[in-house]
């Protein structure tokens, strides 16, 4: 980067011929180690500090506009938290006090780190939830889609449906070229609806109860079934062509906050514990995973 800011930088990598190289970089380089280049490696050199200068271009390109990952779903259904998760930034000061809803869109900065010492930098968009009656929210998430790099929709169980899901990913699909990723959000919650545990215990017996390894009751199976519907349903109801769904579309069961009360959370422990490929399936992480993968 130094060498591409350098004055001389400019007026070595324009010169054309051998002669025009020579007499510059006599009068350039007065001090060891370029000084004593032999004439025969000088192009070399030159095409290094022409990489540089690319470099350098690209590097600046890159930090003006980071990709923008932008988030959208219906009201309460985990956008912010994303947001938090991803960026750091806890944008509840924001809300209006009254409800707990995002009223506006929001850019934030985030830095992904990957392959233990690379850093990826992006702007995370959290739109407001895409439920509301003004039309604004729609406005909204239309202006932060322009020049999107990938697109996040937020989705739970809690819905009758998906119609809301494939009515957002509709217009991408049709009119961009970005990755959408369906988040299947707050799987906790129904997951605890379907497990058989005995709720009727008090909360500190539960916080410390263990599952028996021989326990008939699997989370990830539940998990698979629970989520087979709203993705078959989400598939069937996208009318672009199949192959693009399939390549552009990825859909991720997910838990980002689960519940505070602690008979809840030992539950999830204890599920993640006896089951890898349940954690791993439902792990936060596999957000990051996703942008990295549809970024780089
Ligand atoms: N149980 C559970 N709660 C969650 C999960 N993710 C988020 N929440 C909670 O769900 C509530 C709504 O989360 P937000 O991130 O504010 O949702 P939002 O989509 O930004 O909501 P709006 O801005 O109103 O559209 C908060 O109380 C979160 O703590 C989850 O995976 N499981
Ligand atoms: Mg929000």
């Amino acid at each position: 980067m130094r060498i591409s800011g350098c004055q001389w930088n400019h007026e070595i990598t324009k010169v054309k011929t051998s002669p025009e190289r020579d007499a510059l970089w006599n009068r350039i380089f007065t001090s060891v180690p370029l000084k004593n280049v032999p004439e025969d490696h000088r192009w070399n050199w030159i095409g290094i500090m022409r990489l540089c200068s690319q470099l350098s271009l690209m590097r600046d390109i890159l930090l003006r506009k980071p990709p923008k990952v932008v988030i959208t779903g219906k009201s309460q259904t985990g956008k912010s938290t994303l947001l938090k998760y991803l960026t750091g930034r806890n944008l509840g000061e924001l809300r209006s006090i009254d409800a707990f809803n995002t009223r506006m869109s929001l850019q934030c900065p985030a830095l992904i780190h990957f392959n233990h010492e690379s850093i990826l930098t992006i702007d995370i968009v959290d739109n407001p939830r895409q439920d509301d009656a003004t039309g604004q929210a729609k406005t909204l998430l239309d202006m932060t889609l322009n020049s999107a790099s990938l697109f996040i929709v937020v989705t739970t169980l809690a819905h009758v449906n998906q119609s809301h899901t494939i009515q957002l990913i509709d217009r991408p699909l049709r009119e961009t070229q970005i990755n959408i990723l369906i988040l299947i959000n707050q799987i906790d919650i129904r997951l605890f609806e379907e497990s058989d545990f005995d709720w009727e215990n008090d909360e500190e017996t539960v916080a410390h109860t263990k599952i028996e390894t021989s326990s008939s009751f699997s989370a990830f199976d539940t998990l698979k079934i629970l989520i087979e519907r709203p993705i078959n349903e989400i598939k069937s109801g996208l009318t672009n062509d199949q192959a693009q769904i399939s390549n552009r579309v990825t859909i991720k069961p997910n838990i980002l906050k689960h519940f505070k009360p602690e008979k809840e959370s030992n539950l999830l422990r204890e599920f993640s514990r006896l089951e890898e490929r349940f954690r791993s399936q439902l792990s936060k992480s596999n957000v990051k995973t996703w942008i990295i993968e549809n970024l780089i």
